[in-house]
């Protein structure tokens, strides 16, 4: 009998923070990759939580209230997090600072942080004046980031780009094939 080699692929889950100031789009996203559809959102108090199944993973995303108010409470969500994906409300260039100051700095410098990956998704690219990634990335320095990165352009209310921002993810989080 020849060598026989069973190759499997480990389920896992991992655990994704959805975070952004209030109206970026983060429960039109959640939304969308739950139902696959737009469903009427109204200002998140508290979180939501919803998984998601993707390429094997899955996806506990925490859709954590914006508002002035939450924001004090992210940090209770860091712990244990594999993931950030910042919702940046593109077409909103002047609350682009604040975001920057108010919820990317504090999670970049979290130590509960130190290990998870980013991605940024710059939303609302279906209206004109939504800025590129490249704009939002040079206007957010992220070249200087030690974390791991990426950033990407989406439409959460048309579901585009959606695919590929959960691959990058699968690809950066998922289990390899493992040979026994
Ligand atoms: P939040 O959860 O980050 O606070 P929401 O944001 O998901 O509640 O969305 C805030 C508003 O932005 C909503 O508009 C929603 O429809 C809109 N929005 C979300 N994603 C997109 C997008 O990709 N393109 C456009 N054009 N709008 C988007 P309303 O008017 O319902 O408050
Ligand atoms: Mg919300």
């Amino acid at each position: 009998m020849g060598n026989l080699c069973t190759r499997y692929y480990e389920y896992k889950d991992v655990k994704l923070l959805l975070l952004g100031l209030d109206m970026a789009g983060k429960t039109t996203l959640l939304n969308h990759l739950k139902l696959g559809e737009v469903v009427t959102t109204i200002p998140t108090f508290g979180f939501n939580l919803e998984t998601v199944n993707h390429k094997n993973i899955t996806f506990i995303i925490y859709d954590i209230g914006g508002g002035d108010k939450m924001r004090q409470q992210f940090r209770h969500h860091y712990p244990d997090t594999d993931a950030v994906v910042m919702v940046i409300d593109g077409a909103d260039p002047e609350r682009l600072q604040k975001l920057n100051c108010n919820v990317i700095k504090p999670a970049l410098h979290a130590d509960e942080l130190a290990h998870s990956i980013f991605l940024f998704l710059v939303n609302k690219r279906d209206l004109p004046n939504c800025l590129s990634a490249e704009e939002v990335a040079a206007k957010l320095n992220l070249k200087a980031l030690k974390h791991s990165w990426h950033i990407m352009e989406i439409s959460a209310y048309r579901g585009v780009g959606l695919t590929n921002s959960m691959d990058w993810l699968a690809s950066h989080l998922g289990p390899s094939p493992r040979v026994l």
